[in-house]
């Protein structure tokens, strides 16, 4: 089932990235994206008219088909107040754990990786047995993604979005803006986003799209 699962999401650039069974029965697999395949995949299949929440538009429309033919419900991350919880999911479903900065860190991804959805099965799919991997971050010692934000968002008391999001829209901003997270950039795991998809992501989270 799970290698049915990838063939329906490969052609869309999205990866399988683990399931997991809940207490309250069933079973949840996460759908994501880590590398250059989403973005190629949406930059062809993009709609100016879904602007501005393109990349939420198509993953309805992708996903959509792909849960009917698997018999299975399709739930998104962008759904809410209140949100599915899917930094919840994606520790129980892969070897993810929370970064500094929030943001889960993923063993070979790095912080450049997401979740886009959520297939929920009432029966219990037989699952490959979960192999924690070692956490990055941990043997980390300089922790470079505490030290890189320029208006320093990340604090022990946690993420100042509001300082955030400011820079970003500032003149002083281009440079998350274009790149991305300058924070997400001087982690020392994983590839980095194109700059490209990088720029997309923060005009979304900017509300500059
Ligand atoms: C609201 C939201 C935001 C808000 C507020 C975020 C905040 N930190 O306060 C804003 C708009 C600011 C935001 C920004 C970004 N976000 Co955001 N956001 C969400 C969203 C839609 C809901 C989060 C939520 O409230 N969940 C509800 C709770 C109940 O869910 P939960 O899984 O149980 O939450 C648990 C975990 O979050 C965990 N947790 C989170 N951080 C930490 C840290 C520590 C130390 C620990 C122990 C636990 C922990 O504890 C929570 C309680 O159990 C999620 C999507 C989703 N549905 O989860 C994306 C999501 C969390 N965001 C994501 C991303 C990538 C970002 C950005 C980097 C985007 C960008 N600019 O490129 C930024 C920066 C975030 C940062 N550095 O923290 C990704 C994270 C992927 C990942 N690798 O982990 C998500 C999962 C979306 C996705 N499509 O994958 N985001």
């Amino acid at each position: 089932m799970l290698d049915a699962i990838s063939s329906l999401l490969h052609p869309h650039g999205l990866l399988l990235r683990g399931a997991f069974h809940p207490p309250e029965g069933g079973t949840i697999v996460l759908v994501g994206n880590a590398g250059p395949a989403l973005w190629q995949a949406f930059s062809r299949a993009r709609r100016a008219e879904d602007r501005p929440h393109e990349l939420d538009a198509w993953t309805r429309r992708v996903m959509e088909p792909v849960a009917a033919a698997l018999g299975a419900r399709v739930v998104f991350p962008f759904e809410g107040p209140p949100y599915h919880p899917f930094q919840r999911w994606a520790m129980a479903a892969e070897g993810v754990q929370p970064s500094p900065v929030g943001v889960l860190l993923h063993p070979q991804y790095g912080p450049w990786h997401a979740y886009r959805a959520a297939l929920l099965f009432e029966d219990r799919l037989p699952l490959p047995e979960h192999r924690p991997a070692p956490h990055p971050c941990d043997s980390c010692a300089a922790k470079p993604c505490l030290a890189a934000c320029p208006v320093s968002a990340f604090t022990a008391e946690g993420y100042d979005v509001a300082a955030c999001r400011a820079h970003v829209r500032s003149e002083a901003g281009a440079a998350c803006r274009s790149r991305g997270c300058l924070a997400r950039h001087a982690c020392p795991v994983g590839e980095a986003y194109a700059p490209e998809q990088a720029a997309f992501h923060m005009a979304a989270f900017a509300g500059l799209s």
